[in-house]
């Protein structure tokens, strides 16, 4: 059993902590949020997540609060805080320093210290470890340094921080051997160790830029394929027969808080060594340009049926990023609710799992009001929706930015539809 402290208590760090405590580690949770806090003393979790709801009752077992203190008894530290970009897609490592600071200031002898937030090669050796030096702490002497990029998937049911496999890399042999030890005892996925601390935080960066460019590689596609009449979820599907093909589908935009940001960290920090990530550049501006891609869309269809978009009451079917959990973070719906004021559209938004968001309080009530659709969330909700409902409701347009609903019955009903790739 070991004292583990776990910092930032979110999507990453809550799952962490609950798992640390089923396997008998004590651990104190760390966050500046005093709400989060509170909810966590009372067991209650301020984040969706089907791994904490089944353990919900470890929560309270957690040592939460807003001090750095109890990283003065603890063995084990992990940073999990967030690593965003700002509006001009630049990294802000902000609050990795701060963490690191205060677990400098507060470090003890021997201290196995890991940051899980996902960061490009080098900020480790770069930002974190400069930051105890300047305590005058000695990575594998004062202090171990480790990076063990965090592989949480929202809402998967299969994997979840109990079973996913991790890599772990260290600035030092024993860092290497501590880390590695450490995770062995909470998860029961592989471990593998890297080359060192650069090659871990690469990995991460890897995997999520490979996603990235492959949803932008089917995003050109989609628009390509509309000018040519072809049906991109038929030809994914055909693709998809070859033993190799690994599909991913277009749609409305990609957001979260992974896949449309990781890629920026490496394409920042590389130009530092004087080399230009083009293809990732191009990727992020293809996903980038497909939340006004879909608004296009809409504009077309409205002509079509000769309705202006200025008035128009146009629906937006779904506010998180992700089917079926309620996260906003780089959301798609955001940006095309936004673009479609720019254009004087009447706005109406719907989300069921988005407590408060809604301009309506069912779906229902919600369809009476529009006179045009955009799907940008493919929530259960709405792929239960019957195509007579929409004609019910006198809906007159329909986007549908995941290619989710049944657009052949749609049309028969004299509905105009057109999805990302496909019509
Ligand atoms: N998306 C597409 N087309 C696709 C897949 C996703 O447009 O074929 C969009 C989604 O609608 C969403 C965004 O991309 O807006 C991200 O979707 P995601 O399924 O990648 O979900 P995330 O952001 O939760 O990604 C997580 C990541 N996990 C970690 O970073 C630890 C990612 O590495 C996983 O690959 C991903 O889950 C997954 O595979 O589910």
């Amino acid at each position: 059993m070991q004292k583990v402290a776990v910092i930032g208590l979110g999507y990453v760090g809550l799952p962490l902590a609950v798992r640390c405590i089923e396997k008998g580690h004590e651990v104190f949770g760390i966050d500046l949020e005093k709400d989060k806090i509170e909810k966590i003393k009372k067991g209650i979790s301020p984040v969706q997540d089907d791994f904490i709801e089944e353990r919900k009752g470890l929560l309270k077992k957690i040592k939460a609060s807003s001090s750095f203190d109890s990283v003065k008894k603890s063995d084990v530290v992990i940073i999990c805080v967030p690593t965003p970009v700002n509006e001009l897609f630049f990294p802000i490592l902000d609050i990795v320093e701060s963490a690191a600071e205060s677990v400098a200031k507060n470090t003890k002898p021997g201290q196995l210290v890991i940051v899980e937030s996902t960061i490009n090669p080098g900020v480790c050796e770069e930002v974190v470890e400069p930051i105890f030096a300047s305590h005058g702490l000695k990575e594998g002497k004062d202090y171990y340094l480790a990076h063990c990029p965090e592989r949480i998937d929202p809402g998967n049911e299969t994997w979840n921080v109990a079973n996913l496999p991790r890599v772990v890399g260290s600035m030092s042999k024993t860092g290497l051997q501590k880390s590695q030890a450490f995770y062995e005892s909470i998860i029961d996925g592989a471990i593998r160790p890297m080359k060192s601390i650069r090659e871990a935080e690469a990995v991460k960066i890897m995997e999520n830029s490979f996603r990235d460019i492959n949803i932008a590689f089917v995003n050109e596609l989609a628009k390509s394929f509309d000018q040519m009449d072809i049906d991109i979820k038929d030809v994914i599907e055909g693709a998809s027969t070859k033993f190799s093909f690994m599909p991913h589908y277009p749609g409305r935009g990609v957001g979260g808080h992974c896949i449309p940001v990781d890629p920026y960290y490496l394409i920042e920090r590389a130009k530092k060594s004087g080399f230009d990530h083009h293809f990732l550049r191009v990727a992020r501006e293809i996903n980038n340009s497909m939340p006004n891609y879909t608004v296009e869309l809409l504009q077309d269809m409205l002509n079509e049926v000769k309705l202006p978009m200025k008035g128009t009451k146009v629906g937006v079917l779904g506010l998180s990023y992700k089917a079926n959990m309620n996260d906003l973070r780089e959301s798609p719906s955001l940006k095309i609710i936004k673009e479609l004021k720019k254009k004087k559209a009447t706005v109406l938004k719907y989300d069921p799992h988005v407590p408060g968001q809604s301009d309506a309080k069912d779906l229902t009530s919600f369809l009476k009001k529009c006179d045009a659709l955009i799907l940008a969330t493919n929530h259960k909700e709405f792929l239960e929706i019957k195509p007579e409902t929409f004609k019910k409701n006198n809906i007159k347009v329909i986007v549908d930015g995941m290619n989710c609903l049944d657009y052949e019955k749609i049309k028969k009903l004299g509905i105009k539809y057109h999805g990302i790739g496909r019509k």
